[in-house]
């Protein structure tokens, strides 16, 4: 590509400067989703959020989670959400119904609302898969979900600035 060809590149950063978090977290696997909670917050606060800036809104289970990200995100009371529970299968098909709505729930409430919701709800077939995903060999995915968080609240207020290239060429009439 030649030198001259230089496309604006639109990218979120890892600073919360003026920004505003809500972590909304499930009550059941609290052993899990407890863990995955301190990973996240620990992402915001080294991207500089406070605790002014950030808040959490507890519900019982999982399949509580798409409603309230839902109305958290339509009071504009944050620029990203983090969505966080643990869902264990079980010996009957519960948890197909559980994780597929949560699942489901969650991109159709951040394609509604145009607020990014970010997805880090466990779904695991031990407790011992959960537990290495919640902090101990998988890494804490609480904490990749802080910074993704992170990442889209900036990118989606970009996104909303006007763009600053140059005008585009006019569309050709139809004749
Ligand atoms: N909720 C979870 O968050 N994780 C689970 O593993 C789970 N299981 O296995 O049942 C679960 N069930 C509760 C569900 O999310 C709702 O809170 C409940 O059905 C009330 O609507």
């Amino acid at each position: 590509m030649s030198e001259s060809f230089r496309a604006a590149e639109i990218r979120g950063g890892l600073d919360a400067a003026g920004l505003r978090f809500g972590l909304v977290v499930s009550r059941f696997n609290s052993f899990i989703t407890e863990r995955l909670l301190d990973g996240a917050l620990e992402a915001l606060s080294q991207g500089g959020a406070s605790a002014e800036q950030t808040e959490i809104v507890r519900v019982p289970g999982a399949f509580e989670i798409p409603l309230t990200a839902k109305k958290m995100a339509l009071a504009r009371r944050c620029d990203a959400i983090i969505a966080i529970g643990c869902v264990l299968r079980g010996e009957t098909a519960h948890f197909d119904y559980v994780a597929g709505e949560v699942a489901r729930g969650v991109q159709l409430a951040q394609m509604d609302t145009g607020v990014p919701i970010i997805f880090c709800v466990l779904t695991c077939d031990t407790l011992e898969q959960a537990i290495d995903r919640a902090g101990l060999k998988g890494g804490n995915k609480g904490r990749e979900a802080g910074l993704a968080a992170l990442e889209m609240a900036q990118l989606s207020r970009r996104l909303r600035e006007p763009a600053a290239t140059a005008k585009a060429p006019r569309a050709r009439k139809r004749r």
